[in-house]
Parts: C-alpha cells; structure tokens; sequence
C-alpha cells in the first residue's frame, strides 16, 4: 500500500513512534512518504520506498500566525495525486487530522477519497486538545477520521471522557525495536560516564512541565546520599536552566551531567542503572518502554497509560504523582542489593518484549486494510 504519514518531526514520542512505524512499514513492503515540516530526527535514510516531502510555510509580513494547517493541507492533495498515495496515517491530532480531514475534502471534489488513520497520543487529548480553544476542532476531526488508535487504553478511556467521540476507538500500544536495544555492557563505554561503584540513574525527556524534572532531581538526591551515584539527564526544554539551578542548590552539580537531545539514546540506556520517569501525566511512557528493552527498570508515577508498561514490583515501581520520598526508597530497594539489582534489569527486558514490533506493526496493517476496504466498498 502506499501510505502517507503525518508527524512531528522533532524528539516527542509521537514522531518517533510514526518514523519507526514508516521504516517498519517499508520493510514490510509498503511504500511510505513522510509529510511534515523537516526531516524527522529518527528518519536517517530516504531510500525507493521511504520519501520524505517537506511542507514550507512561507512567512508574509501580513500573518502574525503562520497557516501550517493550510500549507499541510495543500501539500497533501498535491502528494496524493502525485504518488497515488492510498491512506494517510496522521499521528497527533492537532492540527493533522484538522489538515487531513480538509485535504481529503479537496480530494473528494476531484473523485478521489484518500482515507484517514488518526493516531492519539497523549498530549493533543490530555494536555492541549481539550482545551476550549481548540476542542470543537479536535472532536470534529477524530469524529471525521476513518479509524482511530489511542496508544494505551488509559488514552482512550481519557478520549471518551473528554470529547463526545462516535468513532470506535482502538488500542495500539507503542512499540519497540529489541535488536536496537541489544548492547552488551562491554560495547557501551560505561566507565567514561562513572566509576565502578557508581549506580547510573537517567531521565530522557524534552524537559516539558509535565514531565516533573525538580522531582528527578529530588529523587536523585535522595539516592546519592545512599550509595555513590551519577544521573544522565537527556534532553532539551523548558525546565532544564531550573534544574541545573537546582542540581547547584543541592551541591550534586558534579554529579549531575546534562547531554542535550542525543541520537545515542541506546548507548545511554545501555550503561544505566535505573529510568526515572515522575511524569504529571504519560498517556503511555515511550521513553520508559525504551529503557525497560535496554534492560533498565524504572521508577515511575502511577498516572495514564504508565501501569500498562511498567509493572509494579516487576519492571520497576509506580508511586503516587509527586511522592519523592517513596521513589528514593524504591530506587534504593532496587539499586541496593546486585542480584536484586539484576532480576530488575531482566523482568524490564522481559516486559518490554510484549510490545516487540513485530506484534504491534501487523495491528497498523489490519487497520489499514479494513480502513482501505471500508471506505473503497462505500
Ligand atoms: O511526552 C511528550 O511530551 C511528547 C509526546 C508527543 O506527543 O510526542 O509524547 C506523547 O506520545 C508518546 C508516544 O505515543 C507517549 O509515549 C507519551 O507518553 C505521550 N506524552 C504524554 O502523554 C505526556
């Protein structure tokens, strides 16, 4: 089939989730082109099957907002009749099913009908897309789409409460390439990041209020007074200038070492120790899953689609949203005896395979073909 996928293309989630989904695809014999604003970060190599078109948004002194949605939009009619495209798969609701749905529309008057797969993914339901600025525009898309996916069931259950949706909603969970996650210890270079003794805690994240980075900070400095300890904090965002201020506070500045957005996520996930992730709200927890495949347990919050990948007691430990003082003590029940320590490393492991690619990507394709079917067959 030949598939157009709508994404950011930055280090959220979602646009990782939708290129690894595209090369997936291509492997699988799908032609894919990618439609967005810049190359996605995870997408290294366009090749015969994988395109990747980029939408320009001209500035014109007259806008004091830039229309992307119009440029999306046009981009995608002059895509779709181009490459025959068949389906487009548009990951985070806002403003791409908004854009799809007019894009479709534009089609329609021409005797085309390009169906529509809508992927949910947290912050464009929870956070953003019910807010009433943009509510009306939001419901009125996934109610327009042809199928719809939410990445856990938390994220559904949230979707049917906040919005009056009359679209059946199906559960595809995130996904994860265990052979890129195959490091040995020996491969990884941990003694450049710590020293033997040294337990390694990190957090990946794009620093975002709702990810709660004082409280990784917190929860670091309640370990590293236990045993001798580093944190590897990844990313870029708003939070990160508090943090480093907090980090100096707390005299563990030395101990504490900031990257930046890294493409070596699974060097970094390959030396640590222990995932924090205290997030506010996670409609599903990317970032733990991948370090759970690394064989790294986590110590999360309890909160959204979190308790469908980190099982309690198992792959790490859930608390309520907030409570420092019990992430510390769970993190140095996991850190502080080596064997416990590696029974943790292989129940992440063993959970993560659940969510292997292979089991997952064959669901988008079932969706696909009933989508494609359904609306060829109207
Ligand atoms: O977590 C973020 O801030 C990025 C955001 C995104 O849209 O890229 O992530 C959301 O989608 C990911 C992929 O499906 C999920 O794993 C994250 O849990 C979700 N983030 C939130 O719900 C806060």
């Amino acid at each position: 089939m030949k598939i157009g996928i709508v994404c950011y293309p930055t280090f959220g989630g979602s646009g990782v989730v939708a290129t690894e989904l595209g090369l997936a695809l291509s492997k699988h014999g799908h032609e894919v082109h990618f439609i967005t604003y810049k190359q996605p970060v995870r997408l290294e190599l366009v090749s015969h099957d994988v395109h990747f078109h980029e939408v320009n948004v001209s500035e014109y002194p007259l806008f004091h907002y830039q229309p992307y949605e119009l440029a999306l939009s046009s981009k995608l009619v002059d895509m779709v009749k181009v490459h025959g495209i068949e389906l487009l798969h548009v990951h985070y609701a806002i403003p791409h099913a908004y854009a799809a749905y007019m894009a479709r529309k534009m089609l329609q008057e021409e005797g085309i009908y390009v169906p529509i797969v809508t992927t949910l993914h947290g912050t464009d339901i929870t956070l953003v897309g019910s807010h009433p600025n943009y509510k009306t525009a939001v419901e009125f898309s996934i109610n327009k789409s042809d199928a719809v996916t939410s990445v856990s069931e938390s994220l559904k259950k949230d979707t049917l409460r906040l919005f009056d949706i009359e679209n059946e909603i199906n559960v595809i969970p995130n996904f994860i390439d265990m052979e890129k996650h195959e490091y040995s210890f020996t491969d990884c270079q941990r003694d450049m990041m710590a020293s033997e003794d040294e337990m390694i805690l990190t957090h990946i994240s794009n620093f975002r209020p709702v990810k709660r980075i004082l409280d990784i900070i917190h929860v670091f400095n309640g370990v590293q007074k236990q045993f001798p300890a580093k944190l590897m904090m990844v990313g870029e965002g708003p939070e990160k200038e508090q943090a480093e201020l907090l980090c100096e506070e707390l005299g563990i500045e030395e101990k504490v070492i900031f990257f930046g957005n890294s493409g070596e996520i699974d060097k970094i996930l390959c030396f640590s120790d222990l995932f924090l992730l205290p997030s506010e709200t996670e409609s599903f927890g990317l970032a733990a899953l991948e370090a759970m495949a690394s064989g790294v347990p986590v110590i999360s919050s309890n909160t959204g689609g979190i308790p469908e990948v980190n099982i309690q007691g198992v792959s790490g430990y859930m608390s309520e949203v907030g409570d420092i003082d019990d992430m510390v003590s769970n993190a140095i029940y996991i850190l502080s005896d080596p064997e416990r320590l590696q029974e943790f490393k292989q129940n992440a492991k063993n959970e993560a395979k659940k969510f292997a690619i292979d089991k997952i990507v064959p669901q988008y394709e079932a969706i696909y073909e009933q989508t494609f079917t359904k609306c060829m067959t109207h």
